[in-house]
């Protein structure tokens, strides 16, 4: 994994991304993020944060933020990560993370922050908590990016407006000083980009929204099948791909396609004549057919507590070598006294 065990003709591009340990990952984390995380790990240098610092721009209650930080190592693992061959660790136990986000809130322009969408929503969520965290919380994300001289960064659809101010970042940095950052990508999936709420199909699903809006990763296929029956559709009976017009229907199809029951004309194809209560049960089938395995593995890593935290902490360790290598130089480069 390491570069010091590579020589350098054979080194691997780098990916980068996070997930927050802010509630129950949703099956959207899943498809979005999730899922292509596995199929990298075998072509790329991966690095799989749990970012607790980003968890707490939202106000979280201590213990559960303890837990959840265990179980995502668990979830990552569960999903088919090895932990020998990507970086599973707690951004908080890696101090580069917020010591460059302090060094890029300075090259970063209030207007830039403004702009971004997520931060309007979210502070609309959290009318009685608009942080300052809140705002900066992509400054902190570019330093995550920035910090792995990563190539790739394996999000969904949501996260695309903080990767371009990312890379925005990077490429003024890199305009003063040199080139210190490699400039990332993103890699987005074509299917199942944005996997939206099942009561409300023109928002994104989210972990922070009320139970019924989103399949938890860890559901049972009661309540899988019973959110999904629950699920909101449209009034023509029509199975149809017509994301604008049909968002609720266009959902269980992009869910289905995701979860690999083809592509999403066959799927349309294979349906026609059929109503929407075949629609969601296929649905149903092809999302308990993908949690099952993970959940029980989930349950096996989950009373395993000593070797989850001997994974973070060792990740932690290699994270940080990592991390400070670009550390060093950007203090270098803005001139900050050299140590002695
Ligand atoms: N609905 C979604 N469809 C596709 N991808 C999604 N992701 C999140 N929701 C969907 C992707 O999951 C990764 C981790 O997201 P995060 O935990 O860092 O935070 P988020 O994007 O803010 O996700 P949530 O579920 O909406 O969390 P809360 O409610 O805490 O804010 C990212 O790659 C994201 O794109």
């Amino acid at each position: 994994m390491s570069e010091m065990q590579q020589p350098a003709a054979e080194k691997k591009q780098v990916i980068f991304s996070g997930i927050q340990p802010s509630g129950t990952l949703t099956l959207g984390n899943y498809i979005g993020a999730l899922r292509n995380f596995v199929k990298l790990q075998n072509d790329y240098d991966c690095i799989y944060c749990i970012v607790d610092e980003h968890a707490i721009t939202v106000r979280q209650n201590p213990a559960d933020l303890r837990r959840r930080c265990l179980e995502l190592a668990a979830i990552y693992i569960a999903s088919g990560l090895d932990p020998q061959k990507n970086l599973i660790y707690c951004q908080s136990h890696v101090s580069a993370h917020a010591e460059l986000a302090w060094i890029l809130n300075c090259f970063t322009y209030m207007g830039e922050l403004n702009r971004m969408t997520q931060f309007k929503a979210k502070s609309a969520a959290h009318a009685d908590n608009i942080n300052a965290g809140l705002f900066t919380y992509p400054v902190l994300m570019a330093a995550d990016i920035l910090l792995y001289q990563t190539n790739l960064v394996p999000v969904g659809v949501d996260q695309k407006q903080h990767l371009e101010l990312c890379r925005d970042i990077a490429q003024r940095f890199n305009g003063v000083y040199g080139n210190v950052f490699t400039i990332p990508e993103g890699y987005i999936p074509k299917v199942g980009a944005k996997i939206m709420s099942l009561q409300e199909p023109e928002k994104k699903m989210s972990k922070s929204d009320p139970e019924e809006t989103y399949i938890a990763l860890l559901d049972d296929p009661d309540t899988i099948r019973r959110k999904i029956k629950r699920a909101v559709t449209d009034s023509d009976g029509e199975i149809r791909y017509d994301p604008e017009n049909k968002p609720g229907v266009s959902n269980l199809l992009s869910i289905m396609s995701a979860l690999g029951a083809g592509d999403i004309e066959t799927i349309v194809a294979d349906m026609q004549g059929k109503g929407y209560g075949e629609l969601k049960n296929r649905t149903t089938e092809c999302v308990i057919n993908a949690l099952t395995p993970l959940q029980s593995e989930f349950k096996r890593l989950i009373a395993d507590k000593g070797y989850l935290q001997s994974v973070i902490d060792e990740n932690a360790q290699k994270a940080a070598y990592l991390a400070n290598k670009t550390l060093r130089k950007v203090q270098k480069k803005i001139g900050y006294a050299p140590r002695g």
